[in-house]
């Protein structure tokens, strides 16, 4: 209750901060893009993960307000990497249904891209399957017209939702990210091995491109090389860590 009333500050006082967690791209070993997540810098808690305050926000609404902070936030960093080494960077965001329902969000999304003079193309948007089952005519038109501003789409934790493959037909996705649970022991269960490379060969037949969450190993990563998965994310290649030090990492060569 007490954190509930603190998020109002927190939004004025941008006490909010993105961290980045860089994606690897398999087939040439270069970054070319990073997932954005949110921290709270809390004046007297320290750093907050978004499990302490995303779910209290949803149920407050204020996650509406914090949703268009961390895309202005996105697009700030966009801005600023534009006439420097990391040019290349594209940077995908999660947005929750919640989030989508607000009828503004898409103008909101591209006005702050046209006001930092930013490509919609560097824009990613993170949607888990939640959207394909509640409001789907909504959510359609929503994510028709941000996937025709050039904003990429990707389904995020793919696999662990309850909503049908039929959505993979009729939304316009450009990404599937296979969630954490069937990478984590992908090398060792035969059944997460099949899953895997079965998600894989669906996606490429349908021409969407896919990330692996959550790897940790060489080993993981040498069988999703082999099974031609496009991008890997997880602790191998880095933790979601500050822009200042991602540009470090990237600059040594990450
Ligand atoms: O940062 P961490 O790895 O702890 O993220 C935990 C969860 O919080 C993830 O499921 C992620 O999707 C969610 N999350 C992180 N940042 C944001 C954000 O900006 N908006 C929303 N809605 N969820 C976020
Ligand atoms: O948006 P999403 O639900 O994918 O959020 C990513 C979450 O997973 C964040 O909390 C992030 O810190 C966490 N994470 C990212 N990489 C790894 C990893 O390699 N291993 C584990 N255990 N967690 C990870
Ligand atoms: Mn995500
Ligand atoms: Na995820």
């Amino acid at each position: 209750l007490e954190l509930d009333k603190d998020l109002d500050n927190a939004l004025a006082e941008e006490e909010f901060v993105l961290y980045f967690q860089p994606q690897l791209d398999l087939n040439d070993s270069s970054i070319n893009s990073v997932e954005a997540l949110i921290r709270w810098q809390h004046p007297r808690r320290g750093l907050l993960p978004p499990v302490d305050f995303i779910p209290l926000a949803e149920e407050s609404g204020r996650i509406t307000d914090i949703g268009r902070w961390v895309v202005m936030a996105a697009c700030r960093q966009l801005a600023k990497w534009q006439n420097s080494p990391f040019s290349n960077l594209r940077i995908a965001v999660n947005l929750s249904g919640r989030e989508l329902d607000d009828e503004s969000i898409v103008d909101h999304i591209q006005n702050t891209l046209e006001s930092h003079g930013v490509p919609a193309d560097r824009l990613e948007v993170e949607l888990t399957e939640e959207i394909f089952i509640q409001n789907i005519e909504h959510n359609l038109n929503q994510l028709s017209k941000l996937h025709k501003l050039g904003v990429h789409l990707a389904i995020d934790d793919f696999g662990v939702g309850y909503s049908s493959l039929g959505y993979l037909r009729d939304f316009p996705v450009d990404l599937l990210k296979i969630d954490r649970s069937f990478i984590t022991d992908v090398t060792e269960r035969h059944d997460n091995a099949v899953i895997t490379r079965a998600v894989i060969n669906l996606a490429h037949n349908l021409g969407i491109q896919v990330v692996a969450e959550g790897v940790e190993t060489r080993e993981q990563l040498n069988f999703l090389k082999d099974h031609r998965c496009d991008l890997i994310q997880g602790y191998l290649i880095s933790r979601p860590i500050p822009a200042d030090e991602l540009e470090k990492a990237l600059g040594a060569g990450l």
